[in-house]
């Protein structure tokens, strides 16, 4: 049971029946066609899960501190009645929702506004780039003023609350640090100066909207940026935050710039807590926690040690809208986890697409992706049980077929029994946990280490075959291959490889970056990457490549791109490398270049009359990309 987590709190007026929030995440869909309506939808879904308070994505207060045009805004009187809609929907769910008051700065990019940025000082961040342009004092007073007037417009659209968003690096946060505020003016210099901007904008935003009304400021309580805010300088801004009349403090982590990790897979579980923890020793309002919290055993404990009095958790509602309603009816174990991968969410936005989950293909498309039963059921027979298979084997019982899932090994997982072995990626076992309990659940028949031919007794029964048999490894033809024991990443990954010395990989992408990673935390640290082109681990998303690439760099594991391969010798790797020929020596040689979709059963199948549906890698060949194998296979067998 969770005590602390479902019991209420207060945030002034405002009473939260769980101590558990939903932590703002733009997830873009108000671009879209009929984006209220999706927006609306998204929330709603939510709303109904015992969410102590849902905060939207950042809504910008001025046009030029604004994320793009599929962001929220509310600087203007006409957003006041679309935001009306949504607020109303979520309360008639139910549900509490607050608004976050947005202004980027610095961060916010030309091509997406159309714009200037802005900023205290005319200092450009390495994450975007246009320079920004210094505020003048007329329009220093001119953004306060559109702090506050967003606030009135929030209050008048119904929302519960505003966050003010102070951290992340984003405008308040400019004028906070050191590194960038060069002012000489009143807003600037002393410590006092710099906090001058942010203090008047939590007071100008209280005026506004009056005593009773809550108000939270979303604070930095750790830069991660070398020079930036100090920790003693922190605890006393988060007095005179209080002092100001905020009702809460929520705790960021981490500038966008910051070359640390905050949010990802490789961040260990409530790592950032003890930030918060010691922020709540100075003040007496609520204070948030958030990051890499993803499950409600964490939360629970995080509330009875009294580190924080409220734990913001974002992607995992992205990832199970259940998970507080799972808790209070004592399933936890059903809870679809949020593995940190960022992969269809983070990733998304910075491609400018809406967010979605990987392992919950749902996510943001509550109007458009509806599980309904089937008007008969039929018998589904599904070969493989990796991430396509297994989420094709749950739509498919949840539409109330009869579902058997088989495959020669002895294991659910396919691939994600690889990925799970890469070091600060064991949270994919959390994935498989999920669908073996759900499967179950829902009454799939398991045949491991049956291996399907189209002679099978299962093939005869089945009405629809669904073919997720995954990839096999491409072997790339180079001169002299036979001359040297050359491994397969699966072979290693397998365990069927005896390794020795030093390595050389054929192959530079996010496999081979993820499997020298293995293979030097095994011992071996004589590893070289090599591939024909420029970009390493290039298949990574935006969010996540530079943290595999900085492992890489860190671990000594050299990687040489742009090669030629001349041939394979006993002795090793000849290359052609700006017009040099080079030998990478190597006592193992690796080859880790792509995939082959494995489909041969296909037409096999179909001879014999079958209705064959390939999904996954099978399908399309595409490496580790499990975002692609679950969405393909929710997507296939929803139709069946
Ligand atoms: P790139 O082309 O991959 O790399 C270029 C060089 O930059 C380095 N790099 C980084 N260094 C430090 N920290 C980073 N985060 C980072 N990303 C890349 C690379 O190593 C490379 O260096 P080199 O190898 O050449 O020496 O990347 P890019 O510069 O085009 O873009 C980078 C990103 C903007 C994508 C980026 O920095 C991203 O990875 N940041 C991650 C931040 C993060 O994970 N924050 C955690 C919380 S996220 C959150 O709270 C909400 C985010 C959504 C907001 S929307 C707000 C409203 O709701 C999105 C708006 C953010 C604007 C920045
Ligand atoms: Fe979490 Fe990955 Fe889903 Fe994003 S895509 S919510 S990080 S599991």
């Amino acid at each position: 049971s969770y005590p602390a987590l479902l019991s209420p709190i207060s945030i002034n007026q405002l009473v939260l029946p769980t101590k558990v929030m939903m932590g703002s995440m733009h997830v873009g869909l108000e671009g879209e066609e009929n984006g209220l309506e999706k927006m609306k939808a998204f929330y709603v879904r939510r709303a109904r899960e015992h969410v102590g308070l849902i905060v939207t994505g950042g809504a910008a207060v001025t046009p030029e501190g604004s994320g793009g045009a599929n962001f929220m805004s509310l600087y203007q009187d006409k957003d006041i009645e679309q935001w009306t809609e949504l607020t109303e929907a979520v309360h008639e769910a139910g549900g509490r929702i607050a608004v976050q008051l947005f202004h980027a700065g610095r961060y916010a990019y030309k091509a997406l506004t159309g714009l200037d940025p802005v900023s205290a000082s005319a200092l450009q961040s390495s994450i975007n780039p246009d320079v920004p342009v210094e505020l003048s004092e007329e329009n220093i007073q001119r953004t306060i003023q559109a702090f506050s007037d967003a606030a009135v417009r929030a209050k008048k659209s119904g929302f519960d609350a505003v966050e003010i968003m102070g951290s992340e690096g984003y405008l308040l946060n400019q004028f906070m640090s050191p590194l960038t505020n060069h002012r000489t003016d009143q807003w600037g210099g002393s410590f006092e100066n710099r906090l001058r901007f942010p203090l008047t904008v939590a007071e100008a935003v209280r005026r506004a909207v009056g005593p009773d009304y809550p108000v939270i400021f979303r604070m930095s309580g750790l830069d991660l940026m070398e020079g930036s805010t100090t920790e003693e300088e922190t605890i006393i801004w988060a007095g005179k935050l209080e002092e100001a009349g905020m009702d809460a403090l929520n705790i960021g982590i981490g500038w966008h710039e910051s070359r640390t990790p905050t949010i990802t897979m490789k961040v260990p579980r409530n790592y950032f807590t003890p930030v918060a923890a010691s922020i709540k020793k100075r003040v007496t309002i609520p204070v948030i926690t958030s990051n890499r919290i993803n499950n409600p055993e964490d939360a629970e404990a995080i509330l009875q040690e009294d580190k924080a009095d409220i734990v913001s958790m974002a992607r995992p509602f992205l990832a199970d809208p259940e998970i507080i309603t799972k808790a209070i009816n004592g399933r936890p174990e059903e809870i679809n986890t949020c593995i940190a991968c960022n992969q269809a969410c983070l990733d998304h936005v910075f491609e400018n697409k809406s967010a979605s989950c990987m392992v919950n293909p749902e996510a943001g498309r509550e109007l458009t992706f509806i599980i309904n039963k089937a008007a008969a059921p039929k018998n589904i027979l599904i070969i493989g049980a990796g991430p396509a298979g297994l989420e094709a084997a749950r739509v498919s019982a949840l539409k109330g077929h009869h579902v058997t899932l088989a495959d020669e090994k002895d294991e659910i997982g396919g691939q994600l029994l690889y990925a799970r072995t890469v070091p600060g990626k064991s949270e994919f076992n959390e994935t498989l946990r999920y669908y073996s309990f759900q499967l179950k659940k829902l009454g799939v028949s398991i045949q491991l280490g049956t291996s399907i031919s189209a002679e099978h007794p299962l093939v005869q029964k089945a009405d629809d075959i669904i073919l997720a048999s995954g990839i096999l490894p491409r072997q790339p033809k180079i001169k002299g291959m036979e001359t040297h024991t050359v491994f397969s990443y699966r072979d290693v990954f397998e365990g069927n490889a005896e390794l020795q010395g030093s390595i050389v990989m054929i192959g530079g992408g996010g496999i081979a970056c993820d499997l020298a990673l293995v293979l030097y935390k095994k011992g071996y640290t004589d590893i070289t990457l090599l591939q024909r082109g420029r970009k390493f681990a290039k298949g990574l998303g935006k969010t996540t490549r530079w943290i595999t690439l900085g492992e890489l760099r860190r671990s000594n594991i050299q990687m040489i791109g742009e090669v030629t391969y001349k041939e394979i010798t006993p002795e090793g790797v000849l290359i052609l490398h700006e017009q040099r020929e080079i030998l990478a020596k190597a006592d193992t040689i690796i080859t880790a270049s792509g995939q082959l979709p494995n489909q041969m059963l296909a037409s096999e199948l179909m001879e014999k009359g079958k209705r064959v549906h390939v999904i996954g890698g099978a399908k399309h060949a595409v490496g580790l990309d499990a975002k692609f194998a679950i969405l393909n296979g929710a997507e296939t067998a929803n139709a069946l």
